[in-house]
């Protein structure tokens, strides 16, 4: 099948999920086509059969904004006709499933049939699309896509309570590729970060207000109070400088490291013990499910599809959004005991093959299938 994956290209869950799903349809055979303003920050690699097209806005002094979503949806329009590309896989409502859909009326119109196929990722509905200034838009959008994907229960729960959704939604959960992951704990250089009597906490963002980044320093400021420990901070975004300045109020900015964006996801969370997510809403939380496969147990809020992910007492522990004092006993009871610790770190893994990219991508090919007949 030829594919066009419309997404963000940054570091953003959405942006990974959809790369690596183009990954793994090309790997399978499928001719994919990348449509964004650049090229996915996970896509190392172009070939034969994974291609990237570039959304180019011309600066124009008129217009006050930019219309990515017009340059999108005619290079939607360009790229289908001339690689004869037969679906339409957006992520991300707002604006991919919009302009997804000009592209389709205006294929339409000169006779080209082409399915659309919407994957909603969360912020998308929980926190950006339930704004009034676009909700009539999303919702217009998701229902005018032949299938409609949601990445957790939690989330089709939102947008059908958020949104006036005539389209079922099937649930197809975020996925992750265990090859990629299959380190020893020995071959990790975890020596270069912390003493061998410390204990490494992690946690990996976009240090958006929704990440609660100040919970993550507070729970590891109680943490460090009660046994050595580093904390190891990862991403870029607006809460980071405070972060920053919280650490150094706190005295604690000598345990602290913070790397900004990295593509050394896994090293770091190689020599990681325990990972911390405790944001306000979560539509499903990629970054535990790329801990767990790591073997790093989660200390999460119960929040929207984290529960789907982190199970309680099993693969971490999760408490009430806010609820620090809990956040950090759960943490401790699980580092202070090297056996619990242990047997924590073979249960994040195991939670996490649950979710093994094998399982999930036919479940899109599937979805894909029935785009053609609903289309
Ligand atoms: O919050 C992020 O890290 C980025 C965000 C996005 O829009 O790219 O991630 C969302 O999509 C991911 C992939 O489906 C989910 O795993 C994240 O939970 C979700 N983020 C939120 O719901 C806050």
């Amino acid at each position: 099948m030829k594919i066009a994956i419309v997404c963000y290209p940054t570091f953003g869950g959405s942006g990974v999920v959809a790369t690596e799903l183009g990954i793994a349809l090309a790997n399978r055979g499928h001719e994919v086509h990348f449509i964004t303003y650049k090229q996915p920050v996970r896509l190392a690699l172009l070939s034969s059969n994974i291609h990237f097209h570039e959304v180019f806005v011309p600066e124009y002094p008129l217009f006050h904004y930019q219309p990515y979503e017009l340059a999108l949806s005619s290079k939607l329009v360009d790229m289908v006709k001339l690689h004869k590309i037969e679906l339409l896989h957006v992520h991300y409502a707002i604006p991919h499933a919009y302009a997804g859909y000009m592209a389709k009326k205006m294929l339409q119109a000169e006779g080209i049939m082409i399915p659309m196929v919407t994957t909603l990722h969360g912020t998308d509905i929980t926190l950006v699309g339930n704004h009034p200034f676009y909700k009539p838009a999303v919702t217009f959008s998701i229902n005018k896509s032949d299938v409609v994907t949601s990445v957790s229960q939690s989330l089709k729960e939102d947008t059908l309570r958020l949104f006036d959704i005539k389209r079922e939604i099937d649930v197809v959960p975020n996925f992750i590729d265990i090859s990629k992951y299959d380190h020893d704990f020995t071959d990790c250089q975890r020596s270069l970060m912390a003493d061998e009597d410390e204990k490494i906490i992690t946690h990996i963002s976009n240090f958006r207000p929704v990440k609660r980044i100040q919970d993550v320093v507070n729970v590891f400021y109680k943490i460090q109070q009660e046994m050595p420990a580093k904390l190891m901070m990862v991403g870029e975004g607006p809460e980071k400088e405070m972060a920053e300045m919280m650490c150094r109020d706190l005295n604690i900015e000598d345990r602290v490291v913070f790397f900004g964006n990295s593509n050394e996801i896994d090293k770091i969370l190689c020599f990681s013990d325990l990972f911390l997510l405790p944001s306000e809403t979560e539509s499903f939380g990629l970054a535990a499910l790329e801990a767990m496969i790591s073997g790093v147990p989660v200390i999460s809020s119960n929040t929207g599809g984290i529960p789907e992910v982190n199970e309680h007492g099993f693969s971490g522990y999760l408490s009430n959004v806010g609820d620090v004092s809990d956040m950090a006993n759960n943490a401790l009871s699980i580092l202070k005991d090297e056996a619990k610790l242990l047997q924590f770190k073979k249960n994040a893994k195991e939670q996490a093959f649950k979710f093994d990219i094998h399982k999930i991508v036919p479940l899109y090919e599937m979805l894909y299938n029935k785009a053609f007949e609903m289309a």
